[in-house]
């Protein structure tokens, strides 16, 4: 069964807009995933601990019929063919992508939370989400536009279609 899925793409290590945009190409040819659309591109300040260089982010539509954990797999396989090496928590990286959204459902499992837990609280995944998903609800009912409302643009900026 094909199931909507939002990613959440970020890099902000060797030149994050063409990680971005080569994560795009790559999901676009994964086996089983059909890239639906992808927002613009969007720069914003490093959230979390240190300083850190600033990040470009999207977020890409696809419709899957991996179910989460697979598909799980197959974005920490793209990661890793971006040179991602996990070492701590908020660490810079060439690319981490996130399960935003799938489908409708709400999973709590050890290696998966979806909806992404910080989804509401984050500019740099509210703004470009609502960009490609206007008429988007949460699983819990609330609408992209309380979302946006109750989280400020701040810094985002688009800086590329
Ligand atoms: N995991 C659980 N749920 C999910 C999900 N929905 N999607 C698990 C993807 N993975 C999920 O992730 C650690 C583990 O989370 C995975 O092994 C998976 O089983 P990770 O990508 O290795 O670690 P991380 O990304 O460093 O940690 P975390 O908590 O995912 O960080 P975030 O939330 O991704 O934050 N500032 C700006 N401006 N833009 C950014 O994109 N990103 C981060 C990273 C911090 N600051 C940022 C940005
Ligand atoms: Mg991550």
């Amino acid at each position: 069964m094909l199931t909507t899925v939002y990613i959440g793409i970020g890099s902000n290590m060797k030149d994050p807009m063409q990680q971005v945009s080569r994560a795009l190409q790559t999901l676009a040819k994964l086996p089983n995933c059909t890239l639906v659309s992808q927002s613009s591109m969007y720069s914003s300040d490093a959230v979390g601990p240190g300083q850190q260089d600033s990040y470009i982010n999207a977020v890409a539509e696809i419709n899957t019929d991996y179910s989460a954990a697979e598909l799980l797999e197959q974005l920490q396989t793209i990661e890793a063919a971006h040179g991602r090496v996990r070492k701590e928590r908020w660490e810079p990286r060439p690319l981490d992508l996130d399960i935003l959204l799938y489908g409708n459902q709400i999973i709590s499992t050890s290696t998966l939370s979806v909806p992404h837990p910080e989804l509401s609280r984050r500019h740099f995944v509210l703004y470009p989400l609502a960009e490609i998903a206007p008429e988007l609800a949460l699983p819990d009912g609330r609408s992209m536009s309380q979302l946006l409302k109750e989280c400020s643009i701040g810094e985002l900026l688009k800086v590329a279609e």
